[in-house]
């Protein structure tokens, strides 16, 4: 891909590194160079998106209308002829799905903190006149402060009689989809979305799906019948709030009012469920009016009446990331161009990223001061986008998305009261994807080795995974837990940001230096090369391909037709006090039950 494709957004962010990938998109750390805030840059090829393009504008549509403590702030959007950028909220805690496997399954008390912020979401989606329709855990994102955000509304619908008028489209994962959707039937997107919710909450307390299978058919018959077991850990109040939400017949299910005041979310809480949102897109904030009329040297009015026009440009994503910095207690500031801190000079200026340091500097994230460009303060637009053909602007015939994400079975180890269930066989085949991996040809994106690059003793064949739990004996399965579980348990500190210039030599030489965190799994080895080699062997073992870099594995496994069915990395790396090795580990794509069962099979092999 051509380097031009990244001049847009490299006027006004430093791209970083690739932090995930969501089937048609790819997910990049980025920095607003006027705010100095970070932000995720979801990066989409409108050629390789085809069918999916109208997902993309319904994606964009409905993040434009809301605006709520509890979903994911669209900051900005960029069109080029060959890219769609979204600039989004920064959600440095990740997956709460990754968090509930880390702990195995939450507490009810914590359950119910979560569980009040995704009610709070899905009441103010549904009192916008959207219904969500993928909700699940990986959909479900934490921030800075330890709560949740909800992504993906690619697959939202809003329809044109309101909330209460019938769909069709079936959508959504199946293990999270509603029985009156599986049938075809015409649903209620809010009644659908009640019962992913209820999936969801049982995902919570329990840390496995109600209805699981190797086989999608049987998943659905299960969750036809609406029959699931019942854990002994659960409490009555939580048994009660499941069966009311996972009701088979829709018109018995529990509503979002009925939740809101719900005894069980009350349980420790004095007030009902706040959904309103605390951030309306109507009223704005006088302090950051005040800087970016300062900024900009223009009048309140003028600014005003720009922010107003909510283009999701520049100047809306300068507002909303100065409000975010208000909203944390920092100082309402915008910097001058350069980022280092050299210069913190006030100037009209549009910043452009030299196309040349873009290019040389991806390699290792660091960013050479750009060459700054004088322009006239009120043309702050793009004038390079004017000849640009719009995707998102053309009104767009509305295709019917496939079913997204493929199922998976989770283990189970307790003891059930209705359904007897066997362990999973799970072959790797027996998850269909996606794309498979692309050379990656633009420079900007040189995080990412092409096989050729990499040592060929640093490769390895995929064969089958064996992922099946059947056969490992008890201790193993409890040491399985534990590597989930154990020290990082509770500490859900954010891994600290190492400096450009420091990561450009820890990740080639030595073990970067990582706080505990629970993605991170602390071992007892103290050698990071030892570490690594076992880790390697392992997955040489488990036939699974990789790439190393550094202390870093870019990891692969494939399906008998040779497509990427699953990406994730490990990293080595060194923890302090006390001072072990730890194993960094990060979902990319895949199936996020089937990546918890390889993960839990990859680590209880090595020495942790
Ligand atoms: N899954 C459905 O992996 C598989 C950190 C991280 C931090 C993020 C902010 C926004 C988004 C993702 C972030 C993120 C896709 C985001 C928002 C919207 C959206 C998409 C992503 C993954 C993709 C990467 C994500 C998690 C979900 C991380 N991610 N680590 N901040 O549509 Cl609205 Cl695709």
């Amino acid at each position: 891909m051509a380097v031009g494709d990244y001049d847009e957004i490299l006027k006004y962010y430093e791209l970083r590194e690739t932090i995930g990938t969501g089937g048609f998109a790819k997910v990049k750390l980025a920095r607003h160079l006027l705010t100095g805030e970070k932000v995720a840059v979801k990066i989409m090829d409108k050629l390789a998106l085809g069918d999916d393009l109208p997902r993309v504008k319904i994606e964009i549509d409905a993040m434009k209308n809301l605006s709520h403590q509890h979903i994911c702030r669209l900051y900005h959007v960029i069109e080029t002829s060959k890219k769609i950028f979204m600039v989004l909220e920064y959600c440095p805690g990740g997956e709460l799905f990754d968090y509930i496997i880390s702990k195995d399954r939450l507490s009810e008390e914590e359950a119910r903190v979560f569980f009040r912020q995704i009610v709070s979401a899905i009441a103010y989606v549904h009192s916008q006149g959207y219904a969500h329709r993928d909700l699940k855990p990986e959909n479900l994102l934490i921030d800075e402060e330890h709560n949740l955000k909800l992504i993906d509304f690619g697959l939202c619908a809003k329809p044109k009689g309101g909330l209460d008028y019938h769909l069709n489209t079936c959508c959504g994962s199946p293990a999270y989809a509603a029985p009156e959707l599986i049938q075809g039937k015409a649903y209620i997107g809010s009644e659908a979305d009640i019962w992913s919710m209820g999936v969801l909450l049982y995902a919570l307390l329990c840390g496995f799906l109600p209805f699981d299978d190797d086989n999608v058919m049987a998943v659905y018959r299960k969750i036809m019948r609406g029959k699931y077991s019942i854990p002994k850990w659960l409490s009555p109040s939580s048994t009660l709030l499941l069966n009311q939400m996972l009701q088979v017949d829709p018109k018995k299910r529990i509503t979002v009012k009925h939740l809101l005041r719900h005894p069980w979310l009350l349980q420790g809480y004095s007030d009902a469920v706040q959904w309103q949102s605390k951030y309306p897109l109507g009223h704005l904030d006088e302090d950051c009016v005040t800087e970016l009329s300062v900024f900009h040297k223009q009048s309140r009015e003028s600014i005003l009446e720009l922010i107003s026009e909510w283009k999701y440009d520049q100047m809306s994503a300068t507002y909303l990331l100065l409000q975010s910095k208000k909203a944390r207690g920092k100082r309402v500031r915008l910097r001058g161009p350069s980022l280092r801190g050299h210069s913190s000079t006030k100037q009209s200026v549009v910043l452009e990223h030299s196309r040349h340091d873009a290019q040389l500097d991806a390699m290792e994230f660091t960013l050479s001061t750009p060459v700054t460009r004088k322009v006239a303060s009120k043309k702050h637009e793009n004038k390079e986008n004017a000849g640009t053909e719009s995707v998102l602007r053309n009104e767009m015939p509305f295709a019917l998305p496939a079913p997204k994400t493929p199922f998976a079975k989770s283990h189970m180890e307790t003891q059930v009261q209705t359904i007897p269930v066997q362990a999973p066989a799970i072959k790797e085949t027996q998850f269909t994807t996606v794309t498979p991996i692309k050379k990656p040809t633009d420079p900007t994106n040189t995080d990412e080795l092409t096989p050729a690059e990499v040592l060929p003793e640093r490769r390895c064949n995929s064969v089958e995974l064996d992922l099946n739990l059947t056969h490992v004996d008890s201790s193993q399965k409890k040491r399985k837990a534990k590597i989930f579980g154990s020290l990082e348990r509770g500490l859900d500190k954010v891994i600290t940001m190492l400096t450009p210039s420091k990561k450009k030599r820890s990740t080639r030489d030595r073990p970067r230096k990582l706080k505990a965190h629970y993605n991170v799994t602390t071992t007892q080895l103290q050698n990071p090369d030892q570490m690594l080699n076992e880790i390697i062997t392992i997955l040489s073992k488990k036939h699974v391909e990789y790439v190393q870099k550094g202390y870093t594995l870019k990891c692969h496994t494939r399906s008998d037709f040779g497509k990427v069915t699953m990406e994730f990395e490990l990293e080595v790396c060194q923890l302090g006090k006390p001072e072990v090795v730890g194993i960094r580990r990060q979902r990319l794509k895949g199936d996020a039950w089937v990546y918890k069962r390889l993960m839990e099979d990859i680590l209880s092999s090595c020495q942790v």
